[in-house]
């Protein structure tokens, strides 16, 4: 009988498990090939994921919410229309399917890789991987309690039972390697209090993983923000005139974000100290310039997609990127190397009609843009022939950074430089 697994698939370099957060088929279902099957989500990122087969569902071993390493069998698809399936075809298919590399794993296994002979339980390479390092026998690890589906032993088990071992035997270990990861303090939460007719929601995965995101950040990094006032008339001229031209010729529309984008590569490239990090007593100055773009999504959450190389890029290539990993961010499509590796962020306030705002700083990184909305402002101009009152486009642009390592001056600088980038927009441009 011709079966197919489905695998839990490999997301990111660094990602070794995804939690199955939502199943869009159910058993005897019939899928074509494309037809989205379930939604993992990671730490880094949500994906949807697509059947690359024709058939019927006719098997799912793991129910939402479970945490599953990558490789492993999720669901059977059956090739030919059928619901009946053997297990030894499962086990068949499940040990081809394994990627090259958790094969590599199995093969070097050698503390654990019998655990077949003992008892019934399955081990998953990954938590075979982890018993290897952490010189756990096989019968050690037949004690411990999985919570898995089928009482299979996860990834979090063995984690909770190498700690409560390690606190058990109060082993006084070596010190190890400062984590980079900056360390925060939980402080106790404010009691609430919960009244007739107020409504409970519960935080979805990404919104707690928000919060602690934005509560570290405060924590890690004394916030500094400044602000400067942009005539961003002749940008707004050029972008106006040129729009519909742009969309003809591109197939894509011109907002201003990219224009926006564009003015902080250039000025993050002659301050390079605001394109760093910090780790401990370090600064680590980055070489690529990587902005993140905070994008809003329709379910209320925030993710920031980054444009890589931004300096590298012309505006059509920058608009075209923008746009591309705007539509992936709101329809979770995004790949988690593409929320990966950015110096830098920019969030527009100005999409809610916001004039200011004083963003939180997206860690590692030291600092953050926020650009207000472009409005027509009455302005005094300096003419040979004496002061005027003109119609100007003026906007508001606020950055956020780290005080450890970027003073008043270099904030305030850098943040001009992109003002005047922007103001300075050579209006002769062609698209
Ligand atoms: N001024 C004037 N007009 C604007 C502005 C500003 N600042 N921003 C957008 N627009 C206009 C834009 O030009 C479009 O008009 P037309 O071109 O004439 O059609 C229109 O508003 C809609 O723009 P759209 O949002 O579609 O595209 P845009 O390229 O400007 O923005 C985006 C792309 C992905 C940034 C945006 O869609 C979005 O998601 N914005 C929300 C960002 C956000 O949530 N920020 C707060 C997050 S909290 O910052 C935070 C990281 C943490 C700390």
């Amino acid at each position: 009988m011709a079966n197919f697994n489905i695998v839990m698939p490999k997301l990111g370099e660094s990602i070794q498990e995804g939690t199955i957060t939502k199943w869009f088929v159910k058993e005897g279902d019939t899928v074509e090939e494309d037809d989205m099957l379930f939604e993992v989500a990671t730490d880094k990122v949500d994906s949807e994921i697509p059947s690359p087969v024709d058939g019927v569902i006719a098997k799912i071993l793991f129910p939402e919410d479970s945490l599953v390493p990558v490789g492993e069998v999720l669901a059977i698809v059956n090739l030919e229309g059928e619901m009946e399936i053997d297990d030894s075809d499962a086990a068949e298919m499940s040990a081809e399917d394994t990627t090259s590399e958790e094969q590599e794993v199995e093969k070097t296994e050698s503390t654990v890789d019998d655990s077949r002979k003992l008892s019934n339980r399955f081990y998953s390479p990954l938590v075979k991987t982890i018993a290897k390092e952490e010189s756990i026998s096989l019968e050690e690890l037949e004690t411990i309690k999985g919570s898995g589906a089928n009482g299979r032993v996860q990834k979090k088990d063995i984690l909770e039972y190498i700690k409560s071992r390690g606190e058990k035997a109060a082993v006084k270990e070596q010190p190890t390697q400062p984590d980079t990861a900056p360390v925060v303090e939980k402080k106790a939460p404010v009691p609430v209090s919960v009244a007739e007719g107020d409504k409970l929601i519960e935080m979805d995965r990404v919104r707690k993983l928000i919060a602690d995101h934005m509560v570290m950040s405060k924590q890690v990094s004394p916030h500094v923000t400044s602000v400067v006032e942009a005539d961003v008339t002749e940008l707004v001229l050029w972008r106006n005139k040129n729009k519909d031209a742009f969309q003809e010729k591109y197939d894509d529309k011109i907002t201003f974000m990219p224009i926006f984008t564009e003015a902080v590569a250039m000025a993050l490239a002659e301050f390079p100290l605001v394109n760093s990090s910090v780790d401990g007593d370090k600064i680590i100055m980055k070489k690529d310039i990587n902005i993140g773009i905070a994008v809003a999504k329709p379910d209320g959450n925030l993710i920031v997609p980054v444009i890589k190389n931004a300096e590298q890029r012309n505006l059509v290539g920058l608009t075209k990127e923008l746009n591309r990993l705007a539509n992936a961010a709101r329809t979770n499509k995004l790949d988690p190397t593409e929320i990966q590796g950015g110096t830098f962020t920019i969030t527009n306030f100005g999409s809610f009609g916001n004039i200011i705002g004083t963003p939180i700083i997206n860690q590692p990184q030291v600092a953050i843009l926020a650009t207000g909305i472009i409005e027509k402002k009455p302005a005094v101009l300096e003419t040979p022939s004496g002061d005027v009152i003109a119609i100007r486009h003026k906007m508001y642009l606020s950055l956020s950074y780290d005080h450890r390592i970027v003073d008043g001056a270099l904030g305030g600088a850098f943040l001009r430089k992109i003002a005047d980038n922007l103001e300075q927009f050579d209006t002769n441009r062609s698209i």
